[in-house]
């Protein structure tokens, strides 16, 4: 048995119970899929996760991969290897991609449930398996000849990455200056150095294509100069796949990671070792940032859902723990010495810190849900009644709650998980260690939270004029003003209530903001002072409606009448649902009385004072 510890209950009541799968398949979309095999296809995934997936997972941590400058190769650890031909020779990096990839579309929510489940195991083996899906978004924005290469790349299962990162080019991805010189064949010469590329190199598969950002010469500065290249690591027959010679994009070094070892973070090197690194225009069109945002808003997904599956591990691990590890007496017989001891889920403290870890993990999973709902048209209108503009303008607002949220809730809380088991905690012989050096990099790469933030209020609420906000707060109030609860979550609903109007309330003070920056520039910095503060409120009340909304559907299956195990789940949900309202929604009159009182004094003190 490997270190993970999935919650396959969960992911079914979220499926099921709250996104109404089995409406989602039925309305057709989906070919033959029914409830059936997506039950079957989850529970395979489990146990391929739990498995062989998980099986590398410490000790490719502990023997990651291996650079050779001479090669300009990577090699990964053998154990690892195993755990990656589990994943593609099952197939699941096939699922949602189109069939003329050879994949079997899915409903997002199955996909990203399905993706937790990898992402849990050992999130590496998803990002090397990314190809397939990779391929997927290439044909998309593909000419008709470049589609076949695609069907190529997903066919023969090639790694793939995605290369914007330049020294001086993070979050300003506009600064970048690889260049792109067109050839007489209407191909492009790529001249520069790229930096941080996750799985850039591997020994896993025959031939790796690069999508990468570089300006062509002449074109304006800014990422709107910016074009879209497919570059191969191999030439290869555009008909047959047979690869050919070695194109000239080499890995230049490898870096040394805090965590996620066994995901090569690679340093790339285009055109500077004698052999012109050549590339293809991508669709021939130049309109490369908005292609590779196609890229990003699956990355940014697909990090936010790590975090949370790793989120999730470690309160399982801690809570395991918790139930077996004896430590003092009850609260109530702390002066009496001779009192039994007792398990350390009697104490309050650690019933917090279980409750907390609880709320967030499977808060954000019905986040990450909703959100993948909004990402299908059917499953848009059935959950929120959204149409396809409004569900396409949803998921945009949430891309950033589920990365920016997801990433900073689980590393924060992750930090209870390993507190849950004391010194223990800190040792190598558990997981979480490795679970908060592995997590710790999704509040970083694919936009900083400072960058997610500013995304979601510049451009997912106010370019938006705030449509896909209100769609989100009419489902929310609705809920408010309902019966939900039959006689129960009052309080609960009066505390969402309250939430509701203070992030409501900070949006219109962080709009007034940007208003008054009109008549005095300096304003705006109000708005990047309180900006992280806002995106983190709006995700607690997001958690907080969606964790109230999961003990309705409870508090009704248990009035119905459930089987024991049930019980306890459901019990569970409610109880959650209850601690989250009454602890955590109340802080957010108070971000929101920050928020109100922001003043410019950070901005005016001189850099010599910090
Ligand atoms: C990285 C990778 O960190 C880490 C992990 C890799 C793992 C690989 C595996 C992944 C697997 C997942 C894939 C699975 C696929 C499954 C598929 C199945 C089908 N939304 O505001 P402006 C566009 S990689 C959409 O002026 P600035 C838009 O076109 C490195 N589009 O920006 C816009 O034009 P317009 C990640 C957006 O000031 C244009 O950009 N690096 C969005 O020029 C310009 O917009 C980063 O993420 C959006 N939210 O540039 C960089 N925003 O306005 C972070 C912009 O006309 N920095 N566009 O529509 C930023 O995001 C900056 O804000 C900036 C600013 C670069 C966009
Ligand atoms: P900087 O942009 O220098 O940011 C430093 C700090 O300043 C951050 O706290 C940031 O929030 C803040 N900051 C910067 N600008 C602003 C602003 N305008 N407003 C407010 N705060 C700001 N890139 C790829 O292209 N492909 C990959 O596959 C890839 N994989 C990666 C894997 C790993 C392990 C790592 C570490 C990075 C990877 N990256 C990849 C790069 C990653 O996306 C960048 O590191 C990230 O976008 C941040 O850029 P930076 O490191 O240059 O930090």
């Amino acid at each position: 048995m490997g270190h993970y510890k999935s919650n396959l209950r969960d992911l079914q009541f979220n499926l099921l119970e709250l996104f109404k799968l089995d409406e989602v398949l039925a309305s057709g979309d989906f070919g033959d899929l029914d409830v059936e095999t997506a039950q079957d296809m989850l529970r395979e995934v489990k146990s391929l996760a739990e498995g062989p997936i998980a099986e590398s997972f410490a000790d490719a941590d502990r023997n990651p991969p291996v650079f050779d400058p001479n090669e300009h190769s990577v090699t990964i650890p053998e154990s690892f290897k195993k755990s990656y031909n589990a994943l593609i020779e099952a197939g699941w990096d096939k699922v949602g991609i189109a069939e003329e990839l050879g994949g079997m579309p899915a409903p997002r929510t199955l996909y990203w449930a399905i993706g937790e489940l990898i992402l849990g195991a050992n999130p590496a083996a998803f990002m090397y398996a990314a190809g397939a899906g990779f391929a997927q978004i290439f044909y998309d924005n593909a000419t008709d000849e470049q589609k076949k290469w695609a069907q190529i790349c997903a066919e023969r299962n090639w790694g793939a990455t995605m290369v914007l990162t330049e020294p001086d080019a993070g979050s300003d991805v506009g600064a970048a200056r690889t260049k792109a010189v067109q050839q007489d064949d209407g191909t492009w010469h790529i001249d520069g150095v790229k930096r941080f590329i996750t799985s850039a190199d591997q020994d896993m598969t025959e031939n790796i294509f690069h999508l990468v950002l570089a300006r062509p010469e002449g074109a304006r500065p800014g990422t709107k100069g910016l074009s879209l290249f497919f570059v191969p690591k191999f030439h290869f027959d555009h008909e047959t796949g047979e690869l050919g010679e070695r194109n000239g994009v080499f890995v230049t070094n490898v870096e040394h990671k805090m965590g996620l070892k066994v995901s090569a973070t690679c340093e790339v090197t285009f055109g500077q070792h004698g052999i012109p690194a050549k590339g293809w225009l991508v669709g021939e069109v130049h309109d490369g940032i908005a292609q590779m945002f196609d890229v990003i808003e699956h990355a940014r997904m697909m990090v936010g859902t790590k975090a949370i599956a790793t989120l999730s591990a470690g309160y399982l691990t801690a809570l395991d723990y918790a139930k077996q590890r004896v430590q003092g007496a009850d609260m109530t017989q702390m002066t009496d010495k001779t009192a039994p001891r007792v398990t350390i889920t009697h104490h309050p403290d650690v019933r917090r810190a279980l409750l907390t870890q609880k709320a967030y993990a499977e808060g954000l999973r019905a986040v990450y849900m909703y959100t993948a709902s909004h990402q299908d048209e059917a499953a848009a209108k059935i959950v929120s009644g959204a149409d396809a503009e409004m569900a396409f303008k949803v998921n945009d607002l949430l891309l950033p709650i589920v990365k920016g949220v997801g990433s900073e809730r689980a590393y924060g809380t992750l930090t209870e998980s390993l507190q849950t088991l004391g010194g223990s905690g800190f040792l190598q012989d558990y997981p979480i260690e490795q679970y908060i050096r592995d997590a710790k990099i999704d509040t970083l790469y694919e936009g900083t939270t400072a960058i997610q933030a500013q995304d979601f209020f510049f451009r997912k609420i106010i370019r938006d004029k705030g449509q896909a906000l209100a769609h989100v707060a009419g489902q929310i109030s609705s809920f408010i003003e309902s019966e939900a609860g039959n006689g129960r979550l009052k309080t609960e609903r009066q505390l969402l209530k309250t939430a509701l109007d203070d992030v409501q309330g900070m949006a219109a003070t962080l709009t007034g903001y940007l208003m008054g920056a009109q008549e005095n520039s300096t304003e705006l910095y109000k708005v990047g002072l309180g900006s992280v503060r806002f995106l983190l409120s709006v995700g607690d009340l997001l958690i907080g409606w969606l964790l109230l909304r999961q003990a309705e559907i409870a508090i009704a299956a248990l009035d119905a009448g459930t089987s024991d195990a049930d019980k306890a789940f459901y019990e569970g949900k409610i109880g959650v649902a209850s601690f989250f309202a009454k602890n955590m929604l109340p802080v957010l009159t108070s971000t929101r009385a920050i928020l109100e009182n922001i003043d410019n004094d950070p901005m005016e003190l001189d850099e010599a004072a910090f």
